[in-house]
């Protein structure tokens, strides 16, 4: 991914026939635009990256005489499916080194390269006794890096419930896929998936570890697992009919459950839920079942009777949470479509806003100043102008870089290195007023 680089600065002065001195009016440089990833719920997979790896944001332009300014580079949007994650690679080896981010909501928008900055005009030097400066600043070049994208498998339908109510039977039953089942409490450790195919719909459900009184709180396997529900647009909560272990009263546990939702994420109370009871094809099911339908019916709730192990009403179940799991789909794209400002996360670099303004590291033989201020001042100066560079050393000594030099016990001639750029140490000098007197402008 390549940002944008931003315009040059222009270095111009007024020149008109009645003007014979004119002031300085070089334009600033536009910005570069930025890569950014947008999750698009209208994508299904990432097989758009699979053969194109070079995706590069348009440069700002460069400024231009009588304070014309250049202008910003388009910004690159690259849409990618819902449940993408985003990792920074090392570019040598390939390997991953930063989680960038997870992009699990529509629209949600992620900054991955950031377009340079446009360089100054000349105008922006001007101070009390620099009138005329015959100087301007270089774009800042677009942020360039190689990102690795994994698109992971996001359920539709989470399946919720208290332990051995039988969840993961119930994907087993929906599904192809086989997660394990035993009569035990919290034998799912870690969701599994399974992807549910009828003649109208596809759609992937999930199984989360069992839930009890106080998981919202930690308690149980629960935290973690709420997270995970978080991202599914439809609740499937299931109770045991037969009251299952401990004999319990399903319409209490459904109602504990609940509680445990809501206070994990109040959002989650509003969530589509349809309530399935199991294991109906016990016969002291019965009265249990037109407990949870009652209370289901109060609840305005869609409800289902089914049996995991003989497959009744199994697919009622999964075509009517085809259809709800579609209009959810529909509904997220609408709203989207609506959203004044789509939700938006950016990331920016590793960079704390604590962070000191410079680093001072004594190397073998001289010393490496970093950060990022320095750093981009560095890759903004114009080297072959000796004004631009005397500018650099004032705004240096400005942040305080010649001070920590000599209080480190830098000595006169020793090399002093940022980026790729290096410096002979000249020792502690005094500041001249007119660099005192800085036009630092936005920075
Ligand atoms: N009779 C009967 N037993 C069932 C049914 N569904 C599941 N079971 C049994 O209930 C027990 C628990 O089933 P699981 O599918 O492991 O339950 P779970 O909700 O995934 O349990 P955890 O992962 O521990 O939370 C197992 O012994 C299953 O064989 C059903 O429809 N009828
Ligand atoms: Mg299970």
């Amino acid at each position: 991914m390549k940002a944008g680089d931003g315009g040059a600065g222009c270095l111009s002065f007024r020149r008109e026939a009645h003007v014979p001195k004119g002031g300085p009016d070089g334009g600033d440089g536009g910005d570069g635009g930025s890569v950014i990833l947008v999750a698009d719920p209208q994508k299904s997979s990432l097989v758009d990256y699979r053969y194109q790896h070079h995706f590069s944001a348009e440069r700002g332009t460069h400024g231009q005489g009588a304070r014309k300014h250049g202008k910003d580079g388009e910004d690159l949007i690259l849409p990618v499916p819902l449940g993408t994650q985003v990792r920074a690679l090392d570019e040598r080896t390939m390997e991953p080194v930063a989680e960038l981010g997870d992009l699990t909501r529509a629209g949600e928008r992620l900054e991955v390269a950031r377009g340079g900055k446009g360089g100054y005009g000349n105008p922006h030097f001007v101070t009390s006794v620099r009138r005329a400066p015959a100087f301007a600043e270089r774009g800042e070049p677009g942020k360039e890096l190689w990102i690795e994208l994994e698109m992971k498998l996001m359920a539709d339908a989470a399946l919720v419930g208290m332990p051995s109510v039988g969840k993961s039977s119930l994907v087993a039953a929906m599904s192809k896929a086989r997660p394990k089942v035993a009569s035990y409490p919290f034998t799912t450790l870690i969701p599994s998936l399974g992807a549910v195919r009828t003649e109208d719909y596809d759609y992937v459900v999930a199984d989360v570890p069992g839930l009890i009184e106080g998981a919202s709180a930690g308690r149980g396997l629960g935290h973690d697992f709420l997270r995970h529900i978080e991202r599914c647009s439809v609740i499937v909560h299931v109770v045991d009919a037969t009251g299952g272990f401990e004999g319990r009263n399903p319409v209490a546990d459904l109602e504990t459950i609940d509680v445990e939702l809501a206070t994990y994420d109040s959002e989650l109370a509003t969530r589509p839920q349809v309530i399935v009871a199991n294991k109906v094809d016990m016969p002291e099911s019965a009265q249990a079942v037109a407990a949870v339908a009652a209370k289901a019916a109060e609840l305005e709730r869609p409800f289902f009777a089914v049996s995991a192990l003989t497959g009744q009403g199994i697919p009622a179940l999964k075509q009517a949470l085809g259809a709800l799991v579609f209009e959810e789909r529909a509904r997220r794209v609408a709203e989207l479509a609506d959203a004044e400002e789509p939700y938006e996360r950016i990331w920016r670099g590793a960079r704390r806003s604590d962070e000191p303004p410079f680093t001072l590291v004594r190397e073998e033989d001289g010393w490496r100043i970093g950060g990022e201020r320095p750093e981009r001042w560095v890759v903004q100066t114009d080297w072959d102008n000796d004004e631009a560079v005397a500018y650099l050393q004032s705004r240096f000594a400005r942040l305080g870089i010649d001070d920590a030099l000599a209080e480190a016990g830098a000595e006169n001639g020793d090399e002093v290195r940022i980026l790729d750029i290096a410096f002979d140490y000249v020792g502690p000098r005094e500041l001249a007023d007119d660099e005192l007197d800085g036009a630092e402008g936005r920075r």
